[in-house]
């Protein structure tokens, strides 16, 4: 079979695209021209391909490769592009900057994978196929989150994932900051949170109910400044850094370190070293309102992505059931019972969030409903989806079955440790689920999808890449393509593929995903 052209290899697929007879030849003589709304994706285009390939791409006015904006190009709407290269010229356009940022990274994949590779063999001479491309997301929310509490990543661990999201035009990364077993963003106000709720004296070692440890202390929290440093890199290659401060459940680590926020002050608590669903969660007095506004101003100065996490799942209300001050809130506030308090102190949080112009997301559950503002992650089934779109919410595809990455991608029986849970392997993360379609009346939208590492069994930057390669291509081609087939996908994959390892990607192999 002949290999196929390398504009059907795109991965994600683009939405059109022509082969032309003959190819462009990017050597040394090489120039760029960018105006000024174009010099990102100008420097991305450098940073891209200059190490690998040694070709200056030096700025000129009359460079043979253009990247231009033009406002006024109508249906490619804020990330699409169009990419036409022919033997003598490359033009790329699009109606915004970020749109040039996705048609950068189509280039890089035209070209052969070697040049993919940080220290490429240098080739004098490197060649684009002639082609024209129109390419738009299907898609405006197309994310990894990567859980960095339950085991700590750093912060050149998450530039990479990034710089591979970008490979995939995925634009989300949600990063998961806080849960029982570590809180790793810096409170000016509340120093112990690091200092004390980012270390964990041990983990457990197998799933939930496991009695097994390992004995080693565990931790990490980021800088300030290296979280700023983050959210740059990310917004250079169009990726927009989405955080995640978890409440009312999953606060442990944060109760660790200040017990008055808690229903039991009286009892100390250590940073959980356990994994599965913890029953202490924030108490609901005024101090603790305190506390989640100081969190979230602060969070807020450092990530200026629109969204704005607020957790929301797995939230046991027993304690406030058996707390008198919280029984008293709960009656004080008109509530029917302090199960509600869950809603209520989402809500209170969300409005805060909402004050300062950004939105609140939360992790959508049945019986605990997300205020009404948020924008939903559905997680459990399907249908949860569908009734959060029918409540009027915005809604992010998250269900467990296609895009939980922590669950075991074959049935190997010696495969690594993985979350217990179903197989997700990749043709279940490429079928995904169907877009849940509830007639759109009351305006709320699919947003799009992502996928899920939580990091339980995750503790190594290569767990990782294991972890999200290939699937999260999988996810990508869907959140940016729609449905593709499944052989025009894996036959992408297979050439791609060659990409990953050129990137050093350590991949997962299983008997549905190329071995070359
Ligand atoms: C459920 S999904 C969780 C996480 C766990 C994960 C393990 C969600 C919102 N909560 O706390 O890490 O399952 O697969």
């Amino acid at each position: 079979m002949p290999s196929p052209r390398r504009e059907q290899t795109l991965l994600p697929r683009p939405t059109r695209f022509a082969p032309r007879s003959g190819h462009f030849t990017l050597d040394a003589a090489t120039t760029v021209r960018a105006g000024s709304d174009a010099q990102g994706a100008a420097d991305l285009l450098r940073t891209l391909l200059t190490p690998a390939t040694g070709l200056p791409l030096a700025p000129s006015p009359t460079g043979a490769v253009t990247l231009a904006v033009d406002r006024g190009l109508r249906g490619l709407g804020e990330e699409g592009y169009g990419l036409t290269v022919s033997p003598h010229s490359v033009l790329l356009r699009a109606a915004t900057p970020t749109g040039l940022l996705r048609g950068v990274q189509t280039l890089r994949q035209l070209l052969p994978p070697e040049a993919l590779a940080p220290a490429a063999p240098r080739a004098e001479r490197w060649d684009l196929p002639c082609t024209e491309i129109t390419d738009v997301p299907r898609h405006d929310w197309r994310g990894l989150m990567i859980d960095v509490a339950r085991h700590f990543h750093d912060a050149a661990t998450l530039r990479r994932q990034i710089d591979l999201l970008a490979l995939h035009k995925l634009n989300v990364l949600h990063l998961h900051l806080t849960d029982d077993q570590g809180w790793r963003m810096p409170v000016a106000a509340y120093p112990r949170l690091t200092t004390v709720g980012a270390r964990r004296a041990e983990s457990m070692r197998g799933p939930d109910g496991s009695t097994r440890f390992d004995g080693r202390p565990h931790g990490g929290a980021y800088t300030r400044a290296e979280l700023t440093g983050l959210v740059a890199h990310a917004a250079r290659r169009g990726v927009s850094v989405v955080p995640e401060i978890g409440m009312p459940g999953h606060v442990r680590a944060a109760l660790a370190a200040y017990p008055h926020l808690g229903n039991r002050p009286d009892r100390a608590l250590d940073v959980w070293t356990r994994w599965g669903v913890c029953d202490t969660v924030l108490g609901v007095h005024d101090e603790v309102l305190d506390f989640c506004r100081a969190v979230l101003a602060e969070v807020m100065e450092v990530f200026p992505a629109p969204y704005v996490h607020l957790g929301g799942d797995e939230c046991p209300t027993t304690e406030w059931e058996h707390s008198p001050a919280a029984r008293a809130r709960a009656a004080a506030e008109g509530l029917p019972a302090p199960a509600a308090l869950h809603g209520w102190l989402l809500g209170r949080a969300g409005a805060y969030v909402r004050a300062h112009g950004r939105r609140p997301v939360g992790w959508a559950e049945n019986g605990a409903r997300l205020p009404p503002g948020f924008t939903a992650m559905s997680w459990r089934e399907p249908a949860h989806a569908v009734a959060a779109l029918r409540r009027g919410h915005d809604v992010v595809l998250t269900h467990h079955r296609t895009t939980y990455l922590d669950y075991a991608q074959d049935d190997a029986p010696d495969g690594p440790l993985a979350q217990p849970g179903p197989v997700v392997d990749l043709r279940a993360v490429h079928g995904g689920d169907p877009e849940p379609r509830t007639g759109g009346a009351d305006g709320a939208r699919v947003l799009g999808t992502q996928a899920q590492i939580w990091t339980e069994f995750a503790p190594a930057a290569a767990d990782l890449d294991r972890l999200a390669y290939p699937r999260l291509c999988a996810l990508a081609d869907r959140a940016w393509s729609g449905p593709t087939a499944w052989a025009d996908f894996t036959e992408r994959l297979t050439a791609h593929t060659r990409r990953l390892d050129a990137l050093g990607v350590r991949r997962h192999r299983t008997p549905d995903t190329p071995r070359t």
